[in-house]
């Protein structure tokens, strides 16, 4: 039993729980993008990880760090900023997924989401991201419903006993031919035995990029830069670390939103003790961050309306996990997470629309949790492992009192009778008339059974009961101006929206089956993964209803089938079922000219609202990957083929738009000398044109206009280098 604690180096890697393997701990083959992570049931068998040489290779092609699961089954994103892509697992998407980068509950803080929380890290600072989809234990969930992200950044280094301190660093940088892209990373540390200092800084950047065949996707440019700094200390039997971080985006075009990003400045700090004793071990973090993010139009858009967000997130956890003897251990924790955030639109000087006062979208805003959990996990022998788990988390939110830009209605012209409608000044009334605090009680449940049958071949079973609370644009968005409503949804649909003060929480019933299957050495692996789950109360839309006022009472709103329309967030019962496979295959013995391996994954998703049997929104379609791999010393070669159906299964009451399926080839190798090496490639070799799946509307262009799908990138050459000191 004291095996298990005893490598605290171990522990900073793979957080609190890190238990023994069943089987292999690591992949034998370091190219595997995406590895194997515990086979212990805190991590069940669904679970994945990306790190190492998986992340190292994306770097030079890749700038968003949602883009970093691009390789994990069932993993898609929706298409936003060129940094801050939304992650979606299974089709649960952004909110519905639990994201945390050392450990901090983040919130995205603008009404379009456009900082969701992977955009607060550069993929040069990602040491690696652990994914559990659909089942996630109770001691890594809660508030969501489709599967918790888990970020570490670099993870620390120490000098070995008796060895002298470690100084080193690496540079690297990349260039991308479409977009003309580039960027780089510089980072340096200096560890003892028992202190480690690391710093790193990025940044990235690109112009607007092409799609197959040529033309300019507008608002697709971006310029981030992203510092952090690292403490750790380590004991005998404790480790701290500290962290700090800052943020800088001067602009990031959003291809898809009416607005775009014209500022976004993050600050954050989190600290993490993690000890080992007697009868344990305790893993206490704390943390916060202040972001101030500032949208309007970049110049492919053109026109001024300023709208500014300021948010701050912070909390703090508490886990232990007692192993009680041979057979059970326990897992409890405590957490509270908390989010603030206001969203006001300044005047425009001279615009009859916008002023002559500030426009309160969230004022002072709150939503706050706190959360409980045990979980228990038993061996029942050497081939029956079970794990249940409960959690309770106590969710509350509220906003003050809001002001639309004037409160005339009508605002009287001169020289006209009747003046212009304002639907916001009533709006607001009656939002400010209402008690708008909520609290919810939110219980969830995770119960698996696993079947390790030998050291090839493992399967599980599970159940998982999730809940997850509206954030604060669900129940507090309240304009119901055309306008004001546009300005809100995170969709990328070109829809407006308005909040529902009377929304529950969502609650998802998941069944999950999984199998795995490894020849010996590992180097051949197959999983399969089907999952169904019902959700009650599922947060969709409808169209709003006139009595709603304003852009809802517009003529045509309830049955335009080809128009932006304007929706309400409601709860509705739905249901979605899938599969996820993925595997790897040697090609042969290695030869004179190298190894070679097939790697592949297929993801497949059903969603149906069932109340209105309409589709749910953003369903990726069946889509593949298939991959060769060659390996001669220390060069390796990729050869990729995605393959993507057509998107048929549109939601009617989005108007989603239809996409066609398509195939994209991607070239990559790199050669790796001592402390030296080069990434080079080519993505979208044949420069095919196509649509993105989860890319929504065309919102680029002036004049605007609907029906127009998000084209992909083009092809695009890059190149990167990456000297370690
Ligand atoms: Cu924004």
């Amino acid at each position: 039993m004291t095996i298990r604690y005893r490598p605290i180096a171990i522990a900073i890697g793979t957080a609190l729980f890190c238990p023994a393997f069943t089987l292999a701990q690591t992949p034998v083959m370091d190219e595997v993008l995406v590895s194997a992570t515990r086979m212990e049931l805190a991590y069940p068998l669904g679970s994945m990880t990306v790190g190492g040489d998986g992340i190292v290779r994306q770097r030079p092609y890749t700038s968003d760090s949602a883009g970093l699961l691009k390789d994990v089954p069932g993993f898609s994103s929706y298409a936003g900023g060129g940094v801050s892509s939304l992650p979606a697992i299974r089709s649960f998407a952004d909110d519905r997924l639990r994201v945390e980068i050392d450990g901090m509950g983040l919130h995205s803080a603008c009404g379009n989401h456009m900082n969701p929380p992977m955009s607060y890290i550069d993929p040069g600072n990602v040491g690696q991201i652990k994914v559990q989809s659909g089942i996630t234990p109770v001691s890594s969930g809660g508030d969501s419903i489709g599967g918790t992200v888990m970020i570490d950044s670099t993870v620390p280094k120490f000098a070995g006993a008796g060895q002298d301190s470690l100084l080193g660093g690496s540079i690297s940088g990349f260039v991308r031919s479409n977009g003309s892209a580039n960027g780089g990373n510089i980072s340096a540390f200096a560890a003892t035995e028992s202190l480690s200092i690391s710093a790193t800084a990025a940044y990235s950047k690109s112009d607007n990029y092409k799609s197959g065949g040529g033309q300019e996707i507008k608002s697709t440019l971006y310029d981030a830069q992203n510092q952090a700094i690292s403490l750790a200390l380590r004991g005998d039997s404790n480790l701290f670390v500290f962290n700090v971080g800052h943020q800088n985006i001067p602009y990031q075009g959003f291809v898809n939103a009416r607005m775009d990003m014209v500022g976004n400045e993050s600050t954050y700090g989190n600290a993490r003790y993690l000890g080992t004793f007697d009868w344990g071990v305790l893993d206490v973090r704390g943390y916060y961050q202040h972001i101030t993010h500032a949208m309007n139009f970049l110049s492919d858009k053109g026109g001024d309306m300023p709208m500014n967000t300021e948010g701050n997130n912070y909390g703090y956890s508490i886990k232990a996990e007692i192993p009680l003897n041979e057979r059970n251990v326990l897992r409890i924790g405590n957490e509270y997470n908390r989010l603030n955030l206001d969203d006001w639109w300044p005047p425009v000087a001279g615009s009859m629309m916008m002023g002559p006062g500030t426009y309160d979208n969230i004022n002072n805003g709150k939503r706050e949790r706190l959360g409980t959990f045990v979980e228990w996990e038993a061996k029942w022998g050497q081939q029956w492992t079970t794990l249940l788990g409960a959690r309770y988390d106590y969710v509350t939110m509220n906003t003050g009192n809001v002001q639309p830009y004037d409160w005339r209605n009508p605002i009287p012209m001169a020289g006209m009778g009747m003046g212009v409608a304002n639907p916001d000044a009533n709006a607001a009334r009656a939002f400010n008339a209402q008690d708008r605090k909520r609290t919810d009680n939110n219980f969830d449940l995770t119960a698996l059974l696993r079947y390790t049958a030998d050291e090839a071949s493992a399967y599980e079973l599970g159940y998982a009961r999730k809940s997850r609370s509206p954030n604060l644009y669900e129940r507090y968005a309240w304009g119901t101006g055309a306008m004001a409503m546009r300005m809100t949804g995170w969709f990328g649909d070109g829809n407006g929206y308005v909040g529902n003060l009377d929304l529950k929480p969502e609650v998802a019933h998941t069944a999950n089956a999984s199998a795995i299957w490894r020849s010996t050495g590992n180097s051949a692996e197959l999983r399969v993964t089907p999952y169904y789950t019902y959700v009650e109360d599922y947060i969709d839309v409808n169209r709003c209803a006139p009595s709603v006022g304003g852009a809802c009472a517009s003529m045509g709103n309830q049955t335009t089938t080809n128009n932006f329309v304007y929706l309400q967030f409601a709860n509705h019962d739905a249901r979605l079922y899938g599969i996820d496979i993925s595997g790897r295959l040697p090609l042969g013995e290695a030869t004179a000219v190298g190894e070679f391996s097939l790697r592949g994954q297929l993801g497949y998703v059903n969603g149906k609202n069932l109340d209105t049997n309409d589709n749910l929104y953003h369903v990726m379609p069946i889509n593949a990957k298939m991959a060769v791999d060659h390996r001669l010393a220390n060069w390796s070669n990729t050869l990729e083929l995605q393959l993507v159906a057509a998107k048929n299964d549109v939601q009617q009451v989005r108007n989603e738009l239809k996409t066609a399926g398509y195939g994209l080839v991607n070239l990559r190798t790199s050669y790796q000398w001592t402390t030296f090496r080069i990434d080079a490639g080519v993505e979208n070799l044949f420069d095919k044109n196509y649509y993105l799946p989860l890319g929504g509307a065309y919102l680029g262009e002036r004049p605007m206009v609907y029906g127009t799908s998000v084209a992909g990138m083009g092809r695009s050459f890059y190149l990167g280098g990456t000297l370690q000191f």
